[in-house]
């Protein structure tokens, strides 16, 4: 994630600098539960909600990079908490300075959101330095697992994990890192045989090119301008769910011929924001291609891969990210991802529902966030 510098869309400015400084005051003193109105509030003060397919669902607060789990028959959330920190934009993406993490719930889709507080704070977290972006969740052994990435005090992104008897935390860190992980955006699946898998990385901004001779180089380009594209990470989790079982790998993302995308394919090659979801015996593995803002999906046969892309499930969203989780709930499917309606700003982001479709055939009906 980074260059935020795309005009592609005019910002949307709606009482912009009060909203902004409300979500200030919200997140600074939040700590307790509370409701808060799904999508009216927010949709009510703007004229121009009716363009959209679908409105925030929190509107007192930034929110992005929703990932979303049913844990005791409910939707659990778990986002980024964008706040306006004041840092200057950049290519690396320093505006995006995050520094705590809230969850919220919902007992329906369309019912009320509820916020459980800080999930945790960037100062409770030992080798932190800057930037809580992208989580995820899991559940295993009567435990909830909290998975972040941040920048360590040397300012390399690394996953760190966090702990909790509740899907609402508060989570508790452990010392350090995972080992031998690296980059952002770390995604969770479990498979029906109870075996877990993290897939995570992101070019640019997120660093993995530097990782890519298997040591860290920061003088890397953003990404290659010849050659194959970069692929994602997976790994296996180890039973405790604290660290990798074994190496880190490629997850092998093949076009209809099965060869790899090159790397100046930008409006198919993996850019960040990896999702596993199973439907019907078959993996989906989707995620972001940046700079030309798509959720693409490739399907596989196996948690591994290799996985063959099929297409695009969500088109380009107002903002400059594009970043999403999708999961089944009372048998149907839903995408959450983000946009900046809200706000008009890169940075600001709100959260979204809508239903997703898988079609007949295995592939799913794409999704257009903008009314035409
Ligand atoms: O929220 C910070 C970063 O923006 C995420 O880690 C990326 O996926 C992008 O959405």
């Amino acid at each position: 994630m980074t260059s935020f510098k795309s005009t592609k869309y005019l910002p949307l400015v709606l009482a912009a600098a009060a909203f902004t400084g409300a979500c200030q005051k919200q997140a600074s003193s939040e700590t307790t539960s509370t409701q808060v109105e799904n999508t009216v509030a927010a949709a009510g003060q703007d004229s121009t909600a009716g363009k959209y397919l679908s409105q925030p669902l929190i509107p007192g607060m930034y929110t992005a990079d929703p990932s979303a789990h049913v844990f005791n028959g409910k939707i659990y959330i778990y986002p980024s908490h964008d706040i306006e920190a004041g840092t200057p934009e950049n290519d690396n993406g320093d505006h995006f300075d995050m520094r705590d993490y809230h969850v919220f719930s919902m007992d329906s889709v369309n019912g009320k959101v509820t916020d459980h507080g800080v999930a945790l704070d960037i100062k409770d977290i030992p080798w932190a330095g800057r930037q809580l972006w992208a989580p995820d969740a899991a559940f295993k052994n009567g435990k909830y697992y909290l998975y972040f990435p941040v920048k360590d005090k040397q300012d390399v992104f690394r996953i760190g994990v966090a702990t909790s008897t509740s899907p609402a935390g508060p989570f508790k860190p452990e010392a350090k890192p995972i080992a031998g992980s690296f980059s952002i955006d770390p995604a969770v699946f479990t498979d029906t045989d109870g075996t877990s898998y993290m897939y995570f990385g992101g070019i640019w901004g997120g660093q993995l090119q530097r990782w890519a001779t298997g040591k860290y180089d920061s003088t890397a380009a953003p990404e290659p301008a010849t050659g194959n594209a970069l692929a994602p990470k997976m790994a296996k989790m180890r039973a405790d769910m604290l660290g990798f079982d074994g190496p880190v790998k490629d997850v092998q993302i093949l076009d209809q011929n099965g060869k790899p995308f090159p790397a100046t394919d930008h409006n198919k090659r993996f850019f960040e924001a990896a999702w596993v979801h199973k439907y019907n015996g078959k993996y989906y593995f989707s995620y972001s291609t940046g700079d030309t803002h798509n959720i693409a999906y490739a399907v596989g046969d196996s948690p591994a891969g290799p996985f063959t892309y099929k297409g695009v499930i969500l088109n380009p969203v107002e903002g400059w990210t594009n970043h999403h989780s999708i999961v089944e709930f009372n048998g149907k499917w839903y995408l959450f991802y983000h946009d900046t309606q809200l706000s008009g700003k890169t940075h600001l982001r709100n959260i979204k529902v809508t239903e997703l479709t898988h079609l007949p055939d295995g592939t799913i009906q794409t999704i257009h966030p903008l009314k035409s």
